[in-house]
């Protein structure tokens, strides 16, 4: 089995608290799911961000400080919906830059490229296709110009805490000294607020985690009946943390005939899913100190929801 979606749902789903990975919602009906998940209204974030790139564009620009032309590198670009306010505000104002998205689904690039094209005609836009890790220590950002790296939507929260300072780490490494990164985080608040993002009223969320399901079904020939699970998920403002889980509400077996495995689940067993860490501005200056950064400011949302940190290599 040389497929490494195969191998991690038979280690997740055979370990003692059983886990799938959320970095595999995003097949193509997951990515539709999680731009419902934007568009709702509880799911503060991507307003926050939206709102930090068009007011703020060239107060983060201005901090960035670049003396002639540089890269924009963004890591995982998606829809680029959000960049766009910042993408506008250099081509209008004839900043010279080149904007490199990077992002693992060809038809995500394609669709972001032509609608770019369309929008800012006058944009040099390069983009790249592939996992970002691979991308960014291949043909990485050691061009001689500087380069400011995106990583934007909160992305960095799906990560474990040791995963998280390690992808910082390798970011850093594959940066020049001055180079910039430009981080998307959610912050800590009323943990009503965070609740209702993500155990929506709407069950989008629900429909979000429960399509890995029916994802590993497709994949792998496998029989779970949806109807026999359902979602939970739990915010604990005392360390920032998210965890998403799906339930099994009855005692039953799982079969993955592609797979020739098995799995039992008992009545209330939990997976676990997600993990989507919310941070302090003091965590985050920690984080960024022990990565090899230096915060040169945090850029917030006019509620202080959210921030987009900008931090340079030192
Ligand atoms: C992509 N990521 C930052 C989202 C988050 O908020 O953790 C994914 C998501 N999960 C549930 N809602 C949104």
């Amino acid at each position: 089995m040389n497929n490494t979606f195969a191998k991690d749902v038979v280690a997740g789903l055979s370990a003692k608290e059983k886990h799938l990975s959320s970095k595999y919602f995003y097949d193509d009906i997951g990515s539709r799911i999680f731009q419902e998940i934007m568009e709702m209204q509880e799911y503060y974030l991507t307003d926050c961000e939206f709102e930090i790139l068009s007011l703020q564009a060239k107060q983060i620009i201005d901090a960035v400080n670049f003396k002639q032309t540089f890269n924009i590198v963004e890591l995982g670009a998606g829809d680029g919906l959000k960049t766009f306010k910042l993408l506008e505000f250099l081509v209008h104002n004839h900043i010279d830059f080149h904007y490199v998205p990077i992002d693992i689904s060809q038809g995500a690039m394609d669709l972001l490229t032509a609608d770019l094209k369309k929008r800012l005609p006058k944009l040099s836009i390069h983009p790249r296709v592939g996992d970002y890790f691979e991308v960014l220590s291949k043909e990485n950002v050691q061009t001689n110009i500087p380069s400011l790296l995106l990583f934007l939507g909160s992305n960095i929260g799906n990560y474990t805490e040791e995963e998280t300072l390690n992808l910082l780490k390798l970011f850093n490494e594959n940066m020049k000294k001055g180079d910039a990164l430009l981080l998307g985080v959610d912050l800590k608040k009323n943990p009503i607020i965070i609740q209702n993002a993500y155990l929506d009223k709407h069950g989008i969320t629900k429909r979000f985690n429960i399509n890995l399901l029916k994802r590993i079904n497709r994949e792998f020939d496998g029989d779970f009946k949806i109807d026999d699970f359902d979602f939970y998920c739990h915010y604990n403002p005392l360390n920032g943390e998210v965890r998403s889980y799906i339930v099994s509400l009855c005692n039953q077996k799982v079969l993955l005939k592609k797979l020739n495995e098995r799995f039992n689940f008992a009545y209330d067993e939990l997976i676990w899913t997600e993990l989507s860490k919310k941070y302090s501005l003091d965590e985050l200056d920690h984080l960024a100190e022990q990565s090899g950064f230096r915060i040169n400011k945090h850029f917030l949302d006019s509620k202080h929801y959210f921030t987009d940190s900008l931090m340079i290599k030192s």
